[in-house]
């Protein structure tokens, strides 16, 4: 490694100490003192591409994050401040599984504005469909979706069902994988990429349900092209870091309709002359939809 100044992309972060991908390396790199103290939007991140001093004395340092392209906030419905968990990532993935734990339409919605909000492009994958049971709930949640104008996977590691499909996504881009813990991200992966090894729960290990397996974030490099980052399962998202006005932007059903209403500043409520109100009366847009909404829109009201 010689000394001087690089660019790259950090593709793990782990207390302290930041793995950054440049060019034709993979170095260790701290941070710069002033970064360090900046507040929660300059908190570095998987993703980020930063600015690297190699110096001989002290190692690779951090100096710099060059401006983001996407950025994924994060914030606990219990927590008072969002923060930043992945940088510049092109495909958001929200994984769920059709049983065993069973599918929350509710927090798809969520996780899916989430990713609409950092201005990401959303897919949604749907796995251990050998579990279900005749054609129900997998059509479903793929018909519910779909209709939405979300491209969705339908997958099992298992049979291999799908599998090819969700290859493809993962290859176009970077991509990071999001859903409930125990629906199968790491597994997903796993079975993409032999060799990989990501920790999965263990069939059986009763005890472990409820906890995480995955515990941290990496940005991995998938051999034949393409960059996904698996994350430790949440079903709590809290609300988007968005104004209330520009919610509805985060529901791509709702889309086509915005602009339209008789208020320019409707939220979609009771206001008169409301055109989303109205294709979901003409079912044009799902009802479900309005309801996960409105939800949503009450927590960002109430911040
Ligand atoms: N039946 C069935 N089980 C699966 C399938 N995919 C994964 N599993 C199992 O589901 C369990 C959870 O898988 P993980 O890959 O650890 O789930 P995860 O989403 O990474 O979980 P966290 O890391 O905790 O967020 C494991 O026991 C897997 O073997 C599938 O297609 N069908
Ligand atoms: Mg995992
Ligand atoms: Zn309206």
């Amino acid at each position: 490694m010689s000394s001087g100044r690089t660019r790259g992309q950090v593709v793990e972060t782990v207390g302290g100490v930041y793995r950054v991908r440049t060019a034709d390396d993979l170095v260790e790199a701290s941070l710069r003192g002033r970064i360090k103290r900046g507040r929660s939007r300059d908190r570095v991140v998987i993703g980020d591409q930063v600015e690297v001093a190699i110096g001989k004395a002290d190692g690779a340092v951090i100096e710099g994050v060059l401006p983001r392209r996407t950025s994924l906030w994060r914030r606990s419905s219990r927590a008072r401040f969002a923060k930043v968990v992945a940088a510049n990532l092109d495909n958001l993935i929200v994984v769920a599984s059709v049983a065993d734990p069973p599918p929350s339409p509710a927090v798809i919605d969520r996780m899916l504005v989430m990713g609409e909000a950092a201005g990401m492009s959303c897919v949604v994958v749907l796995n251990k469909v050998e579990l279900a049971r005749g054609r129900s709930v997998t059509e479903t949640l793929a018909e519910s979706y779909r209709g939405a104008g979300y491209k969705v996977v339908a997958v099992s590691v298992v049979t291999g069902e799908g599998l090819a499909d969700f290859e493809s996504v993962i290859r176009s881009g970077s991509s990071i994988l999001v859903g409930p813990s125990g629906v199968g991200k790491s597994s997903l992966l796993n079975a993409v990429q032999p060799g990989l090894e990501l920790l999965t729960r263990t069939v059986g290990r009763r005890s472990r349900i409820g906890r995480h397996t995955t515990v941290s974030s990496r940005l991995i490099e998938l051999k034949g092209g393409g960059r996904v980052a698996d994350t430790p399962g949440f079903s709590d998202t809290g609300a988007p870091e968005v104004e209330p006005v520009g919610l509805a932007r985060c529901f791509a059903d709702f889309r086509p309709w915005l602009g339209r209403c008789h208020f320019n500043d409707c939220l979609h409520l009771r206001e008169p002359g409301c055109a989303v109100r109205l294709a979901v009366a003409q079912g044009k847009i799902q009802r479900r939809r309005l309801h996960s909404y409105r939800t949503i829109l009450a927590e960002l009201r109430s911040r």
